[in-house]
């Protein structure tokens, strides 16, 4: 078999994503997600000018090969735009390699490891009460594990409570929307949430909390504490991912779970993390770890260590992440959880899936190759919008992580 064409493919049903899709002289074609929220041209450009013409001709089933051609053969390695970018194309070539072989993905990872995918979703409010009864919803919608946010007093927007968490705005003078910080005013507020979250819906529901880089590690020491009586699942994010040294403070401090990743692109990044068994889920997904090659490489290096799996899937990422992300789920035998935000009904019908959720548990499908393809000329009506994600400042107008 040979690759005879690569299509790069932008639409925004009501977000934006990049799609790779892959041709062939057998007729077989892939698809693979290049999303990188708020960068997607830079990886568009990566893709088009760089990658894809060195793929015509060469053949889909050296996947490993294509992988290390394009990550080793750059110089330049790692980086989100270039991993997403191989990451697109890694997906794709997976996805021919199942469907030649007439299994789902999953099957050529080594076959089931479970029966069904446990998922988390997401619950916020502005202030505490909103965020409990947004908590109750989702229980009657039959979650077992939910992410919890909500706003603080004092604090005009907040990561994760509000609707301005993308500025999706097709002007040319579009600026990121930006919020204010103020990290003792979070800390003295989200034991009071969890409190509250407890109290009205007791102990059955797995809860988890994100912390979206913004403490310094003796801060995420004191909040991992203060939450230790709600016993979450997970304290996520609690400081930006390039202090890794800094989770050996917070570890000797709590015993609150702790995951990190999804803004990791390579193994490397969470090698001091997983060798000092520093944290407990892995959160690096398909699309920005390089494909579903690494993401494999990722979760079994975890095994080792101990560390569960938690593959990143908020909205920003396309069906096609998702699809190759339960693949694996279904498979590692290491796993911990997977993300599921939901999407926007446009955004899936433009990319028609065989993976469901039932009774907050997801299942891949059993389609052959990973089982999301893309409607073309349904994603020609969404053209790219230009969009950020917002940024953060603190009171006195210091950036601050976002
Ligand atoms: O693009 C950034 C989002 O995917 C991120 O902010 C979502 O933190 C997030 C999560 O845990 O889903
Ligand atoms: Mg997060």
């Amino acid at each position: 078999m040979k690759i005879t064409d690569v299509k790069i493919i932008v639409c925004s049903p009501g977000r934006n994503f990049v799609t790779v899709k892959i041709f062939t002289d057998e007729g077989l074609t892939g698809v693979g997600d290049a999303t990188l929220n708020g960068r997607e041209k830079a990886v568009v450009a990566y893709l088009q000018e760089h990658l894809a013409p060195l793929l015509i001709g060469r053949d889909p089933s050296r996947i490993e090969d294509i992988w290390q051609y394009f990550y080793k053969g750059a110089y330049w390695r790692r980086g989100p735009v270039t991993m997403a970018a191989i990451a697109g194309i890694d997906t794709a070539l997976w996805d021919i390699k199942a469907k030649a072989a007439n299994m789902p993905l999953y099957q050529l990872l080594g076959g089931a490891s479970r029966e069904k995918v446990l998922c988390y979703t997401h619950a916020q409010g502005t202030d505490i009460a909103e965020a409990v009864e947004a908590v109750g919803r989702r229980i009657e919608q039959g979650y077992k594990a939910i992410r919890v946010q909500v706003g603080i007093p004092g604090l005009p927007d907040v990561y994760g409570t509000g609707k301005k968490s993308v500025t999706n705005n097709a002007a040319d003078d579009a600026f990121p929307h930006e919020e204010t910080w103020s990290t003792s005013k979070y800390l003295r507020y989200v034991p009071e949430l969890f409190k509250a979250v407890r109290e009205a819906h007791g102990w059955d529901i797995e809860l988890l909390h994100d912390s979206h880089h913004r403490l310094t590690p003796i801060e995420a020491a004191r909040l991992g504490k203060d939450l230790e009586f709600a016993r979450l699942f997970w304290l996520e994010d609690t400081v930006a991912a390039e202090y890794q040294e800094g989770f050996r403070l917070i570890r000797k401090h709590t015993t609150t779970p702790l995951a990190v990743g999804e803004v990791f692109n390579t193994i490397w990044d969470a090698r001091l993390l997983m060798e000092e068994q520093l944290i407990d889920y892995i959160r690096t997904t398909t699309v920005h770890a390089g494909g579903v090659t690494a993401q494999r490489r990722i979760m079994d290096f975890a095994s080792v260590y101990n560390v569960r799996t938690a593959c990143h899937g908020a909205m920003d990422m396309s069906p096609i992440c998702l699809g190759a992300n339960l693949h694996l789920d279904l498979w590692v035998p290491n796993f911990g959880i997977q993300e599921y935000s939901g999407y926007l009904p446009e955004i899936l019908d433009v990319f028609p899936s065989a993976w469901s959720l039932k009774d907050g548990y997801l299942h891949p499908g059993e389609a052959i190759g990973h089982g999301v393809e893309i409607d073309e000329k349904l994603a020609e009506k969404y053209p790219y919008q230009r969009a950020y994600l917002p940024v953060n400042r603190l009171e006195d107008g210091t950036l601050w992580h976002w």
